[in-house]
């Protein structure tokens, strides 16, 4: 499959993983990029030196691009930004802001820079910019995420932009792929499906977490502070969205969840950490190989558009 995101990034089939912080390291950045994807390495919160010896790692592991995920919310960012330039990354995505300081550095090194957005106005100010194309992400997206939901947000982005849209929130299987195809989308990101790929690293626990969820498990805790996140119901999700509704200082909030993802992902606590997770968690039922993902994926678009466009006369 051929499209201006294909081209540009230089891969095979059109489906990118996500930067998931924790979740996002070399075996899984790799394993997708060997299967045609883009895999990315998400450096969320972590210091610029776990990144370089991630990205190195990675680089053992594929001939093939990969890139780098950064969330702009981190201490660290600064920092990471250089060590993408450093380590010769070919793909930049970032979350959770605006790059634009970090663009001329980037475009200079040659790098894709590939922001995700959750508004119009955030996608035409980087199209501005001189990024190379954006990611428009729906609010059915696991982690931190925007108002919108993607059935609304990418076609009025794909509208409002000439660069390239890649979709992302709410692609569970080949029918939500060729959905944002319909939508605008030139390729989709893919999160949730990939925590449990077996190259995924994540704790069993976590991973059976998605596997027994339900469709209506998955629930956005921090509204109230400006900070939504969306995580699969436990306990601490209950806990937290009680004190929310009692009217919990940002403090007593905040420390409820603090290193709650590590506990999650590292540990296996799926009943106090924070499992993060997409609204398609309900319809993800198995573990597979990131090819086996992908593979299906495509099989899966490909048979759906053909039969679905019979329709029309
Ligand atoms: O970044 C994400 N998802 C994430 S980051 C993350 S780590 C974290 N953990 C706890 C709390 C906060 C972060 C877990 N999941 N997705 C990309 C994304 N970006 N979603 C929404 C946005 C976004 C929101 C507002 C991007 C830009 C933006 O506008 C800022 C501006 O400057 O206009």
């Amino acid at each position: 499959m051929k499209t201006r995101v294909t081209e540009c990034l230089g891969i095979e089939y059109p489906i990118i993983q996500g930067g998931m912080a924790w979740v996002a390291e070399h075996n899984l950045a790799a394993a997708v990029s060997e299967a045609g994807g883009l895999g990315l390495i998400g450096a969320a919160n972590a210091p610029a030196e776990w990144v370089r010896a991630e990205i190195r790692k990675a680089k053992e592991m594929t001939k093939k691009p990969f890139g780098v995920n950064i969330m702009l919310l981190s201490p660290y960012a600064e920092e990471v930004a250089k060590v993408v330039v450093e380590e010769g990354v070919k793909v930049v995505t970032t979350g959770a802001g605006s790059p634009e300081k970090f663009l001329p550095m980037w475009k200079e090194a040659g790098i894709r820079v590939v922001p995700v957005v959750a508004s119009v106005a955030l996608a035409k100010r980087m199209e501005r910019s001189g990024v190379d194309a954006v990611v428009a992400e729906g609010s059915e997206a696991g982690g931190h995420i925007g108002e919108l939901t993607t059935m609304a947000l990418l076609p009025q982005v794909a509208d409002a932009v000439e660069i390239p849209v890649i979709g992302a929130g709410g692609a569970g299987d080949g029918r939500g792929v060729a959905a944002m195809f319909m939508l605008g989308a030139e390729a989709v990101q893919v999160g949730t499906r990939f925590v449990v790929a077996h190259e995924s690293i994540v704790h069993e626990n976590y991973k059976k977490k998605i596997l027994s969820a339900k469709d209506i498990d998955s629930v956005v805790t921090g509204r109230s502070t400006g900070h939504p996140v969306r995580t699969l119901r436990n306990k601490t999700t209950r806990e937290y969205l009680k004190l929310e509704k009692e009217g919990a200082t940002f403090e007593e909030l905040e420390n409820l969840t603090i290193g709650g993802l590590r506990k999650a992902v590292v540990e296996g606590d799926a009943d106090r950490g924070s499992v993060m997770a997409g609204q398609i968690a309900g319809m993800i039922s198995k573990e597979q190989s990131c090819k086996e993902i992908i593979e299906e994926l495509m099989a899966q678009t490909v048979e759906i558009v053909k039969e679905r466009g019979s329709w029309v006369r």
